[in-house]
């Protein structure tokens, strides 16, 4: 993987850029079949969890295309999560999405942009929201802005976060037409980034769709996060933490099946339009912390309960019948407990990627009686 700190020289635009994708020129919509085959993409956030995840998959199923990832490397972001891919390949430019001079340098010459660079975690947002609305917000319209400038098709990630939540009894999912309603400075700032892809795509044309998935599992997630906080505390010896009563519902899905829609959307997706991810996954924290006891050879009430999040989601549910209906896309990973055993091993094998985080995530926690 080639690495170029961006805000080192202004020479760096030429690495950046890379003469052959220069060379290949702007794609693609393949001939009279409707599907976008994009050759050089834009990933942001490409060394956060599913960032890193969706640059692997497309390492993996997509040779033809090259990536180009922009990320901060913030806590969230770790440049060995995309470590080993084949430098002629993925490049890693090292920069924050709000810096409008470097979008300038970094856009040209890519044909999408795949968007997930964000502040990402609920209980984060809850102590100070400010970096929420900077990056998720503010970093948004620059990429818009650059995207317009260059004519780049734009794949915004997003979250069912957006859409509130649902009662613990309601049979009713979120669809594409529920009403936005956040409850979190994370959730609210994602909602704003969504309406400013819709204004972008209505009043200046832009080529863009969003995607709204639901929560994520799987390898190279932050520690913070309940699944990944949950398997370490146990492979530490500290005791897992639940919020509040622990019925809130989540609905997991593995963030392969995440690449997978979005790889689908990007590529045959209809501009201008919105499709939710979902593998039917929903599950209460509860059972889903009893489930990693137990396949981790640990008692089923071997945990503490803490104060809840405040303004803590109910539960979130998933329709994704318009993404099956219209694109034909399924998750692979339809057995959650052995998705789960598979993250168990990952994290058991590769304590070196984690501890660090691990002990400055439970210091910040415990500040907050969580
Ligand atoms: P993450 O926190 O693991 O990673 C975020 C990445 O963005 C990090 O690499 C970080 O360094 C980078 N970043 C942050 N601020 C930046 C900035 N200003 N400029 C450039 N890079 C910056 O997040 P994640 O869980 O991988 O989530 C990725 C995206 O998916 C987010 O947009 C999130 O809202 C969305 N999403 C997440 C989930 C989930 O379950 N985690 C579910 C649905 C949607
Ligand atoms: O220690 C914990 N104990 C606990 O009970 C933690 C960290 C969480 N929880 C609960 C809170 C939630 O109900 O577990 C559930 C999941 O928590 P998070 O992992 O923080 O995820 P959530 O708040 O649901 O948001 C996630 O899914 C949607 C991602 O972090 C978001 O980025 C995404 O948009």
């Amino acid at each position: 993987m080639l690495y170029v700190y961006a805000y080192l020289c202004w020479a760096c635009a030429g690495c950046v850029s890379g003469a052959g994708r220069y060379a290949e020129g702007v794609s693609n919509m393949a001939a009279n079949s409707g599907v976008f085959e994009p050759r050089n993409i834009l990933v942001t956030g490409g060394c956060g969890f599913i960032g890193a995840n969706f640059v692997r998959y497309v390492a993996r199923n997509h040779p033809d295309v090259h990536v180009t990832v922009l990320d901060k490397l913030t806590y969230a972001g770790n440049p060995e999560n995309i470590a080993g891919l084949p430098e002629s390949r993925v490049e890693l430019v090292v920069g924050d999405i709000c810096d409008a001079a470097l979008l300038e340098r970094v856009v040209p010459g890519h044909d999408a942009i795949v968007h997930f660079a964000a502040e990402s975690h609920n209980d984060n947002s809850i102590a100070d929201p400010e970096p929420f609305i900077r990056t998720n917000v503010e970093g948004t319209m620059r990429l818009l802005e650059a995207a317009r400038k260059y004519d780049v098709r734009f794949h915004h990630i997003s979250t069912d976060e957006v859409y509130g939540d649902l009662a613990l009894d309601d049979p009713a999912r979120f669809s594409e037409c529920s009403p936005y309603r956040p409850s979190s400075p994370y959730s609210a700032s994602k909602a704003a980034s969504d309406h400013l892809v819709r204004a972008w795509v209505r009043t200046y044309g832009l080529r863009a769709t969003i995607s709204n998935c639901s929560n994520n599992y799987g390898p190279y997630q932050h520690v913070e996060k309940f699944i990944p906080r949950q398997i370490t505390s146990i492979l530490e010896g500290i005791r897992p933490k639940l919020y509040g009563t622990g019925e809130n519902v989540r609905d997991w899905i593995h963030t392969e099946d995440h690449s997978s829609a979005v790889w689908e959307i990007l590529t045959r997706g209809r501009i201008g339009e919105t499709y939710l991810i979902g593998a039917n996954g929903e599950m209460s924290n509860i059972a889903v912390l009893r489930m990693i006891l137990r396949l981790m050879g640990q008692p089923e009430d071997a945990f503490d309960w803490t104060r809840d999040r405040p303004g803590h989601d109910r539960r979130y549910a998933i329709d994704a019948s318009k993404l099956h209906a219209e694109l034909g896309w399924k998750p692979m990973h339809t057995n959650f407990e052995s998705g789960l055993r598979a993250t168990i091993d990952w994290y058991t094998n590769h304590r070196e990627w984690w501890v660090a985080s691990k002990a400055a995530t439970e210091a910040r926690y415990r500040a907050q009686g969580m």
